[in-house]
């Protein structure tokens, strides 16, 4: 079988760890691109150089030119610029969507037929643009968000639990910002509500709680947690891991369960937005929207969540971009 070609678009600190990732699993070929002059051709110079050591028998190049992104099969994009402390992902909306539309110019003309994963910020509004500037069906665009906000909620749960996080569920629904919405209820380890354990583990409810609240709310602000310890920007390695998770599942069609940002047609009551919800990712990229009962709290949180991505949709609409 012939190796997949993966273009990443955005050399900086997610694009690089992402061409690092990919070779040393040997994902497929890589082709980094970014506008800054030999940024991606010293970083994928910098990553081959120790391909003798860690065995990659990928091809990696970096480039300032879409033309050599040409037949990929997958492109995932981080180009945008990250948070600074005390910035939401909000404030980055008007400058990377003018970066999204010329990215997405980049990749209609010359990998028409990928399957694209989004990283960049405003995610859910960034993951829109891209999809209608492209015009690509809405099941080969895909945002990460939900992979990673999960992982970092299943991370808080095994350190208060003391238990591996390998045994951790745990799912964050929405979009990506201030009110995404942890699932509480259906987070669990290896089947035992972690609310259940939480319990048992504090012998009183009330205090169990106040530690679940504070695990939901750390990880509401997780991405600031990080912005704030950095200050120069934001978090890159976790999640650089995430989008790998869901290349992965679409390059081997593994037909993975997992909380991404996919367009909905009426899933959840919602018509004609990208949001972060359940689906089955394979080689077709989004191949189902996954549908669970939300009580009425959980349904609250998640509709105020997909208001927060609709209003941003609309300033961007508004404002032309
Ligand atoms: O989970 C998530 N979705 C995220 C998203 C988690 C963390 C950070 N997330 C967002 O990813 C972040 O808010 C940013 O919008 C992106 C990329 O973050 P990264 O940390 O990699 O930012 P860098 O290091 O600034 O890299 C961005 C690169 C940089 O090299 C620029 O030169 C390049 O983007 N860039 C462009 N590339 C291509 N085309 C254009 N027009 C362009 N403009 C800038």
């Amino acid at each position: 079988m012939p190796r997949k070609k993966i273009a990443l678009i955005g050399g900086g600190q997610i694009g690089g760890v992402l061409t690092q990732l990919i070779a040393q699993r040997q994902l497929g070929d890589v082709v980094l691109f970014d506008i800054v002059e030999n940024l991606p051709q010293g970083k994928t110079l910098d990553i081959i150089e120790a391909s003798r050591i860690d065995d990659m028998n990928v091809s990696v190049t970096g480039t300032n030119d879409y033309k050599d992104i040409a037949g990929s099969d997958l492109v995932i994009i981080t180009a945008g610029l990250p948070r600074k402390p005390g910035m939401s992902r909000d404030d980055l909306l008007v400058t990377n969507a003018k970066i999204m539309k010329s990215v997405a110019e980049g990749v209609k003309t010359y990998a028409p037929n990928a399957i694209a994963i989004i990283i960049s910020n405003p995610l859910d509004a960034m993951v829109t643009l891209f999809q209608k500037v492209t015009g690509f069906p809405a099941n080969r665009v895909i945002g990460q968000a939900g992979v990673l906000d999960s992982s970092r909620f299943s991370t808080f749960i095994a350190m208060e639990l003391g238990v591996s996080v390998r045994d951790i569920n745990a799912m964050v629904l929405g979009g990506h910002g201030d009110t995404m919405v942890p699932l509480v209820r259906y987070a669990n380890v290896n089947g035992v509500p972690v609310q259940e354990m939480l319990e048992r583990k504090y012998n009183d409810a009330k205090k169990a709680k106040e530690v679940m609240d504070a695990m939901v709310q750390r990880t509401k602000m997780a991405g600031g947690e990080v912005v704030n310890l950095l200050k120069t920007g934001s978090a890159f390695y976790s999640p650089a891991s995430a989008a790998i998770m869901m290349a992965e599942a679409v390059l081997f069609d593994q037909k993975r369960l997992l909380p991404v940002c996919a367009y909905l047609n009426g899933e959840f009551g919602v018509n004609g937005f990208y949001v972060g919800v359940p689906a089955v990712l394979g080689e077709n990229g989004v191949e189902k929207v996954i549908e669970l009962t939300l009580c009425e709290e959980e349904k609250a949180a998640f509709d105020n969540s997909v208001n927060a991505v609709k209003s941003l949709v609309d300033d961007m609409n508004r404002l032309g971009l």
